[in-house]
């Protein structure tokens, strides 16, 4: 069977306690999903918000799929329960690759890698192409080399590294 990978989005809590009033489907990470898919690499998405999950039933879910490769998008609103997510997921779920993308970890990803050791990468900027290429190494059995990863910002040996940046997406006209 062909491996598979995760795309999560947490729930977005409302401040004021309310319940949120739209279903809210991640379009950025059903693009690399379905980026990735079509590369060959079959990526599913676990969104919270659009499907009202608690953290702990993502969680769970992610748990039950035991994935080689979960990449995480986050907002100013839901990283610190994204951080905690993947502590959680890196104790659960032997060898498994944990990644961030979106605004909120591009901006801030030499601070989130150095003060949250369970994340193993943050890939800035757009995630398709970078993703892809990540879950097709995976896929292999390879061991994890971020080195040709367009956009990561990741560790070795405590020295943070990053490749060239991620390119932006061209859509030829049909
Ligand atoms: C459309 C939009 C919305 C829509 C849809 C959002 C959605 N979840 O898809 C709605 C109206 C629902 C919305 C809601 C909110 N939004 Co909004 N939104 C935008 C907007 C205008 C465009 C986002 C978009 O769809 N881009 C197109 C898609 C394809 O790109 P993308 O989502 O950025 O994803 C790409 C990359 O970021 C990256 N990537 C993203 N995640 C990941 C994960 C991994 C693992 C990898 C590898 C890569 C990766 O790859 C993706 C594909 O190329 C941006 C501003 C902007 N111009 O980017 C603000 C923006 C993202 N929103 C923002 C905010 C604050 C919110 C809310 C928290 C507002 C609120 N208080 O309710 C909520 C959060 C909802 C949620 N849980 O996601 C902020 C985030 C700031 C921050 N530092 O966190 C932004 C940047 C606006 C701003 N400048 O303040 N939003």
């Amino acid at each position: 069977m062909a491996t598979k990978h995760l795309l999560c989005n947490l729930r977005l809590e409302d401040p004021m306690g309310g319940e949120n009033s739209l279903p809210r489907c991640h379009i950025g990470i059903l693009s690399i999903a379905a980026h990735a898919s079509e590369s060959g690499c079959l990526t599913e998405v676990i969104d919270g918000d659009a499907d009202g999950l608690q953290d702990m039933e993502v969680f769970e879910r992610i748990c039950s799929f035991s994935p080689k490769l979960v990449g995480f998008t986050a907002t100013q609103a839901t990283i610190s329960r994204v951080l905690l997510l993947c502590e959680q997921v890196a104790r659960s779920v032997p060898g498994v690759v944990i990644v961030l993308g979106g605004e909120q970890a591009t901006f801030t990803a030499e601070r989130l890698l150095s003060d949250n050791r369970s994340v193993n990468a943050i890939l800035t900027g757009e995630g398709e192409i970078p993703f892809a290429m990540l879950a097709a190494q995976l896929s292999l059995d390879s061991p994890v080399d971020f080195s040709g990863i367009p956009g990561a910002t990741y560790l070795r040996a405590n020295a943070m590294q990053q490749s060239a940046p991620a390119w932006v997406l061209i859509n030829p006209a049909p």
